[in-house]
């Protein structure tokens, strides 16, 4: 499975490309149910809102469940991933934003490959991001923004921007978020898209398009999945202690496609 040349051409000019209802409503269905089981698992890895209570991200979930390693490996994603990368792949990290009906907290204006940069080291934005709806996604439900084409100039700012860690296990973009003044530049040269889409729709999006996200004053849950591949030849030089191998994973075997379906009904393997 692949995309189209026109996706191909769309995902190279504007950083980000939609591919509605890739998954079923079943799929989708087994994915929710993988994350609420895996939403109970306390850890590290499981990254709260700042009140200290509602759960706001967590990570590496495709180490414990066994549909999301299966989804990592899946045709539809990884096929059009390496296409995309022109490479063999391995997941640099894995993610789901929870982002919960009635008060989910938003996601500050940032470019994913300044975190990678600052905190891994990593050389290149040899990578490709995933995004996997695990709800419908509306103009209600704090979609996610995108300026589309600014992945073209490369890094706006490459160093932290705020002193303050906000987390204390990974980097959030609220430490790398871009100035005002950055956003009034890029939105009057590109505009701003939000992608909105059914459950099991998907964004591929490049790792330095400029993103973010409102919070979810609404009644409807928009919890986000987020895969991220890395070329194999990409790996990072971390200066010091590398970081939790659940926000950055070391595991830089190139992947294989699962070519049986039903591939997320639980017959993947941990990667
Ligand atoms: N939380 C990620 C990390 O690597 C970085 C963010 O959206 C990706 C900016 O710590
Ligand atoms: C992100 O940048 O990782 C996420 C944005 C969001 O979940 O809305
Ligand atoms: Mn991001």
């Amino acid at each position: 499975m692949l995309l189209s040349e026109e996706q191909e051409r769309e995902y190279r000019d504007r950083g980000f490309v939609v591919v509605d209802s890739l998954f079923t409503p079943d799929e989708v269905e087994s994915l929710r149910e993988s994350f609420r089981r895996d939403g109970e698992i306390p850890g590290e890895h499981r990254i709260v809102e700042d009140d200290g209570r509602a759960v706001r991200a967590v990570y590496a979930s495709h180490r414990r469940q066994p549909e999301f390693a299966a989804l990592v490996r899946h045709p539809a994603v990884l096929g059009p991933v390496r296409r995309l990368l022109g490479a063999e792949v391995y997941i640099y990290q894995f993610k789901i934003n929870a982002k919960p009906a009635m008060g989910g907290g938003g996601w500050a204006w940032h470019q994913d490959f300044a975190a990678w940069r600052i905190a891994d080291n990593l050389p290149a934005p040899r990578l490709v991001n995933v995004g996997v709806f695990l709800d419908d996604v509306t103009e209600f439900n704090g979609p996610v923004i995108f300026v589309p084409g600014s992945h073209r100039a490369g890094l706006v700012r490459s160093g932290r921007t705020q002193s303050d860690a906000r987390s204390a296990q990974h980097l959030d973009p609220d430490d790398i978020a871009l100035k005002p003044a950055d956003m009034v530049a890029l939105a009057a040269e590109h505009g701003m898209d939000s992608p909105k889409g059914a459950a099991g729709s998907v964004i591929f999006f490049d790792p330095e398009i400029v993103h973010g996200s409102a919070p979810n004053m609404s009644p409807f849950d928009r919890r986000l999945l987020i895969l991220t591949y890395n070329d194999v030849t990409n790996e990072p030089r971390p200066l010091g202690e590398p970081r939790p191998d659940y926000v950055v994973c070391r595991d830089t075997t190139p992947l294989r496609v699962l070519d049986d379906a039903p591939v997320l009904a639980g017959v993947g393997e941990a990667v």
